[in-house]
């Protein structure tokens, strides 16, 4: 029996599509799975694999109880393949195709374009476990160390999520897809990873707050687009990612917010008022804001690239196929097949940016980007009213849409974070006042010492406000058993 609410445990991968009763998929999965295994054991979290941690898993997919919580050693993490429940009746939401039934099998005609997001959105999963696997090492707190290794088990989560649809639905090329996502490899220089950003250090915690406040957004935002796929299956594995994504977007936001809070504490307490006297800052051993505003300029626009190029055929031949939607479209009013419809977008003309309109279609991941832009601002406003109540004349900003961009427009164009178009001199002599610098990076680096006694934190970002699943202040989150 098919049992959208409750998960199959009795499989070697939990799951509520019936492995048991699709013995062929069930085979290919459980092939699939040493590797998995393999993977997870030698680029995952390094050094941890033997302690218990505190971790959640999904054991249904009601909205109201789907998690529960218990230590668990995390390579015998229970990652199963989960569905939203499905919609009755649902209809494609968009293009040419719009409003006929959705599709349950893969539509041959659009069969490679489907496959080439499965391969992409799986592909960055295991990505950011690797880009994050020696952090464990440097955790401020047990309770830093468990959020991270939930991000990571769930991103872990995410890539079966990807590789169930490519078994299933994609046959020996699927299957070949799926073994491809467990050899590349962040920054690696034969075989890495697809997207830029995913190849990318996070040499620190301050950048994995940063990664997960703004890249785990990008993910939110290409799984909302997903998730609106007349390829029912792929919508219904989104809108379940979806779910543990606001974790994850959690986790960022609190820790840049307790990075910055501490050092406005920090500052208060010194008697400093000025944000940019960045030497006795730093020698109270906290992170000083010009040095956060870097950090949050680098991901912000190495975010900003993976929504690919503002004008896309790609973009606009999937939404036209009705393979991935815009950003809740079902709230929009239009035509949903944008015949007629243009959208703004920012152009280089003669050296100036200038603002023109599009026709929509072709401006899809620039309309997202903008969503996204949207979505990352409300974070940044409430780092700003905690700056703002210490009293210091500090605020974070998202810089110009053109500023230290590889794709798009705006690729190599030299521009200050305010949208000012520099000479490439210019930008040589100046980029290390917006950019993080190797010397900034060190002084990070020289932060970040283990602080690993159960309700103790290091010196440079401030407690949380409560703990996970409501447990006191020195709970130990995460049982070290060192390898
Ligand atoms: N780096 O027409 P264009 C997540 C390529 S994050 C390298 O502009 P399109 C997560 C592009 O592939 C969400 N290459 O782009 C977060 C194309 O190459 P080909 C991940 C890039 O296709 C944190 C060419 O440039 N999911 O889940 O309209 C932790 C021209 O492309 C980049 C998805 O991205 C880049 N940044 O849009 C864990 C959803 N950008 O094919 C997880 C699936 C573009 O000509 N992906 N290129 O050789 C997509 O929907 C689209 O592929 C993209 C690009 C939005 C990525
Ligand atoms: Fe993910
Ligand atoms: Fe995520």
């Amino acid at each position: 029996m098919l049992d959208i609410v409750n998960v199959e445990y009795d499989t070697l991968i939990p799951n509520n599509v019936s492995l048991s009763q699709d013995k062929r998929v069930l085979k290919a999965l459980e092939r699939w799975h040493p590797g998995y295994i393999n993977w997870w054991k030698g680029m995952g979290p390094e050094g941890f694999q033997e302690s218990l941690v505190y971790l959640r898993t999904a054991v249904s997919v009601d909205p109201k109880g789907w998690a529960k919580f218990d230590y668990v050693k995390m390579p015998e993490y229970r990652w199963g393949v989960l569905l939203a429940p499905q919609v009755e009746d649902r209809r494609i939401p968009c293009g040419e195709h719009l409003g006929q039934p959705v599709w349950h099998e893969v539509p041959g005609e659009y069969r490679s374009m489907l496959r080439r997001l499965v391969v992409i959105q799986g592909d960055t999963e295991p990505a950011s476990v690797e880009q994050q696997r020696h952090l464990g090492k440097t955790a401020p707190s047990l309770y830093d160390m468990r959020n991270l290794f939930q991000v990571n088990v769930e991103e872990g989560r995410h890539l079966w999520a990807m590789v169930y649809l490519l078994q299933k639905y994609f046959g020996a090329d699927g299957r070949e897809e799926a073994d491809e996502l467990l050899r590349r490899q962040s920054g690696s220089v034969e075989s890495p990873r697809m997207l830029g950003a995913f190849n990318e250090a996070t040499p620190d915690w301050l950048s994995f707050f940063m990664f997960t406040y703004f890249t785990d957004r990008d993910g939110k935002m290409q799984l909302e687009s997903l998730a609106q796929s007349g390829f029912d299956p792929l919508s219904r594995t989104c809108r379940f990612m979806l779910t543990e994504e606001a974790h994850h977007m959690f986790v960022g936001e609190t820790g840049v917010g307790r990075v910055i809070q501490r050092t406005c504490e920090a500052m208060k307490a010194a008697g400093i008022d000025d944000p940019y006297d960045i030497e006795k800052v730093r020698a109270l051993g906290v992170i000083d804001l010009p040095t956060i505003q870097k950090k949050l300029n680098l991901h912000y626009t190495l975010s900003l690239d993976l929504f690919g190029s503002e004008i896309s055929t790609n973009a606009a031949n999937a939404f036209n196929a009705g393979i991935k939607g815009r950003y809740q479209e079902a709230k929009i009013e239009d035509d949903h097949q944008l015949h007629n419809a243009t959208y703004p977008v920012m152009q280089l003309v003669d050296g100036v940016v200038v603002t023109t309109q599009v026709p929509a279609l072709s401006a899809i991941n620039m309309r997202l980007r903008d969503d996204y832009s949207r979505d990352a601002a409300g974070g940044v406003k409430r780092w700003n009213l905690a700056i703002e109540k210490s009293g210091i004349a500090f605020q974070m900003k998202l810089p110009h849409d053109g500023f230290h961009r590889q794709i798009g427009i705006f690729a190599q164009v030299p521009m200050t974070p305010d949208g000012i178009i520099l000479t490439a001199g210019e930008w040589q002599k100046r980029k290390d006042e917006w950019l993080p610098t190797r010397a900034d990076g060190d002084f990070i680096q020289s932060l970040m010492k283990p602080v690993w006694e159960s309700g103790q934190y290091a010196g440079w970002i401030a407690p949380p406000k409560i703990g996970i699943d409501n447990k006191p202040g020195d709970f130990e989150y995460v049982q070290l058993h060192m390898a």
